[in-house]
């Protein structure tokens, strides 16, 4: 039914449209679309097909970033209505959160904070471009539950190891979890490394959260 409104958002970021992505955005709300599904069946695909002619050298860095830009801009409208269905319900958990060194994608990081905050857990966004220590240093500070890490890069993956030594040095591991996501993170590198779980995609990162901490399952 909301076919054609998908295909317009697929093509706004492919035409790294930020005001076209927005204005659609609003649109689908206001036709009672989901912003879930808005984003996952609408959005994302769009980012697929940028990522592929990029890959094939039919679009070039410039287009990338306009395509970041013009997601951006519909989570700008999307997420806060994803926010407000969690609101005031009792914290499952403190999640400190970020995309490692070297990494600037922050895209799909940010979609998994607003799921994890959505659903009930406090999150702490730490950005992107996170000092493998830092991401053990907040923890520590704020005695999270679980430290959640972002690598959209195949050369940054190996950083979400490097997180998790430094939460060993600070004394931090096995107690608190690590999650690990992104593009090219598998399952059976979260294994190599250590980690507690891989999340396929934000609702899968929700589902491992929950059944990491006490109060999830
Ligand atoms: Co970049 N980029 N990029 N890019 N970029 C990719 C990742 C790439 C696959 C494109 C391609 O070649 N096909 C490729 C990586 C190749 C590789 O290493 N395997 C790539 C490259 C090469 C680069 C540069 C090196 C390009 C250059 O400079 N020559 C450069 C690197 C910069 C850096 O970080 N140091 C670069 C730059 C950028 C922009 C900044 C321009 C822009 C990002 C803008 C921004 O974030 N503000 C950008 C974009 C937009 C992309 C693509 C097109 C889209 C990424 C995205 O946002 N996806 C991407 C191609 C692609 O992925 N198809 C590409 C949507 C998002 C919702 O998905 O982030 O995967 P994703 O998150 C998902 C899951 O992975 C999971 O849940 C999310 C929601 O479902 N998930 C987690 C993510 N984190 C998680 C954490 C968890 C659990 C689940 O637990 C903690």
């Amino acid at each position: 039914m909301h076919e054609e409104l998908f295909r317009a958002m697929r093509q706004s970021i492919i035409d790294g449209e930020p005001d076209q992505a927005r204005e659609i955005s609003q649109r689908a709300l206001a036709e009672g679309i989901s912003p879930l599904d808005a984003i996952n069946h609408g959005f994302i695909p769009g980012l697929s097909v940028v990522g592929e002619q990029f890959e094939q050298g039919e679009m070039f860095l410039p287009d990338l970033v306009l395509a970041g830009e013009a997601m951006k801009a519909a989570a700008a409208i999307l997420e806060p209505e994803i926010q407000k269905t969690g609101a005031a319900r009792e914290s499952l958990g403190r999640v400190v959160l970020g995309t490692v060194k070297g990494d600037i994608h922050e895209i799909g990081k940010t979609l998994v904070a607003t799921m994890l905050s959505a659903n009930g857990f406090e999150v702490h966004d730490l950005g992107v471009d996170v000092p493998f220590d830092t991401f053990a240093i907040r923890a520590k500070e704020l005695n999270a539950d679980i430290v959640g890490i972002s690598a959209l890069l195949t050369t940054t993956m190996a950083g979400q190891k490097n997180v998790i030594e430094a939460m060993e040095r600070l004394g931090l591991r096995p107690r608190v979890k690590v999650i690990v996501g992104g593009a090219p993170v598998t399952q059976s590198w979260a294994e190599e490394i250590g980690a507690d779980g891989y999340g396929r995609d934000a609702l899968a990162a929700v589902a491992l959260a929950k059944s990491l901490v006490p109060k999830g399952s």
